[in-house]
């Protein structure tokens, strides 16, 4: 699909289709599946969302994280249409494909670890992550699990559990998952203390040692970079700490990089900023171009643990996503696409720095790669919600596409396909200033 990479206005946001099509959205859908933005999609390319009243909106979101390589980019658009043609699905539990294997191939290459790896494929984040536990238990004979504050991992009851935020997460939605326990964070920007990486590991060791045991502990869950936390960066060395502790008390140390994976943060994966080999990883997200996969890699002892059908599901590995994948995956490689991140950030982190200059407003700028956000706030760090949503939503009428994130709903983040070009890249920071001076 040919979008020219422009940005169009040719009627307010949302425009009169897409506000006719939101009253049947909300006349048809269940109202718990909320929309930030209820600009109705038509086509896409690149960084451009084309909507149903011919507005064309910059795309700082993608899809949160997924469309790294593009919306609708065209090593995946074709791999996709030859595989609908050829066959949709088997399930591989039943009669199996090559894709499958391929895919399990580049993920057992491409994450960190020296060692021998396995995979199993899933169809989200959130079902990657129950199975990691999974994993992590069958392998350890243990049950508890270590989350952290602001940590987010999913909607499922396991995952939910594990996921910090109560609104809208888990708001009523209780009993939660048994066996789930939670370590301070080593958030820099919110830390009281003088070294927060020292003091924050100090911390996750006191929790587990005292509030559930090393001898009872499977796991300990974390995301390298926080995405719906609010894109904390975890002080430096603290992701280091934590999973040499985890080796060193025979605990399996598993890295979530459903969001931070697959080139957004100008690596292939967040752990190889400090060096860290996770014995089991999860992935999703920018993992398929926009088709549905998630997936769990680790050492081939642990994942080797589990008893043969133990692990599952229909669509697992479906095997048009899978040809997604292998498409997705081929470009971060021919268009380098870490180093497409790098470059991003070397041309956003100085303009939100220099937001910060110029606004109280911006208490942080943080992130890597292609994973960026801003946190706004009040006197004394005081977080700033509403001016948050204020500034989102001028962005979203001057068709900039923008999220929100954070325990406190107070942090900017910015998401852009990693093909995005340099003049919409700039133009949308333009308008991001602009939104600021305008509220
Ligand atoms: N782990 C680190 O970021 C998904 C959630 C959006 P699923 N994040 C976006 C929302 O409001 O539901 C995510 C993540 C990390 C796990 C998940 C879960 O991935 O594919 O959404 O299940």
């Amino acid at each position: 699909m040919n979008v020219p990479q422009q940005r169009v206005l040719r009627t307010a946001i949302p425009g009169p289709r897409s506000v006719e099509l939101q009253e049947r959205k909300t006349a048809a859908v269940a109202p718990g599946v909320g929309t930030t933005l209820p600009v109705y999609i038509e086509r896409a390319g690149g960084g451009i969302l084309v909507d149903v009243d011919g507005n064309q909106l910059i795309d700082f979101g993608s899809g949160i994280a997924v469309t790294s390589v593009g919306n609708a980019a065209p090593r995946v658009v074709s791999a996709v249409q030859q595989q609908v043609d050829d066959f949709t699905h088997t399930c591989f539990m039943i009669t199996p494909y090559e894709e499958y294997v391929a895919v399990c191939e580049k993920l057992n290459a491409l994450t960190p670890g020296s060692f021998e790896k396995r995979s199993a494929l899933f169809n989200s984040g959130a079902e990657a992550v129950e199975n990691a536990v999974k994993i992590a238990r069958s392998y350890t004979g243990r049950a508890a699990v270590v989350a952290f504050d602001h940590a987010y991992h999913g909607r499922t009851n396991l995952t939910m559990s594990l996921t910090a935020k109560n609104m809208p997460y888990k708001h009523r939605f209780g009993p939660f998952a048994g066996e789930v326990y939670r370590a301070p964070m080593a958030y820099p920007y919110r830390w009281l203390g003088e070294d927060c990486a020292a003091e924050a590991f100090a911390a996750f060791v006191d929790t587990v040692h005292t509030q559930v045991g090393e001898a009872n502990t499977a796991a300990v869950l974390l995301e390298p970079i926080q995405g719906e936390g609010g894109f904390v960066v975890p002080a430096p060395g603290f992701v280091r700490l934590v999973a040499d502790w985890c080796r060193d008390n025979d605990i399996l140390f598993v890295a979530d990089e459903i969001q931070t994976g697959f080139c957004r943060t100008g690596d292939w994966f967040a752990c190889s900023f400090e060096d860290v080999e996770p014995d089991l990883i999860t992935t999703a997200k920018g993992i398929a171009g926009g088709l549905p996969l998630g997936a769990v890699t680790g050492r081939a002892d642990v994942m080797d643990a589990v008893h043969v059908g133990g692990l599952g599901g229909t669509y697992g590995g479906n095997p048009v996503a899978c040809a997604a994948a292998l498409a997705a995956i081929e470009t971060m490689q021919a268009d380098d696409l870490v180093g497409a991140a790098r470059h991003l950030e070397s041309i956003m982190k100085p303009r939100l720095g220099a937001l910060a200059e110029k606004y109280d407003a911006v208490g942080d700028v943080r992130g890597r790669g292609a994973m960026l956000a801003i946190e706004l706030v009040g006197p004394d760090k005081a977080p700033d919600p509403v001016l948050t949503a204020k500034i989102s939503s001028a962005c979203h009428r001057e068709g900039l596409v923008t999220l929100t994130a954070g325990t406190y709903g107070n942090v900017l983040r910015f998401l852009p396909p990693l093909v995005i070009g340099d003049a919409l890249l700039t133009e949308g920071l333009d308008i991001l200033d602009a939104a600021f001076a305008a509220v």
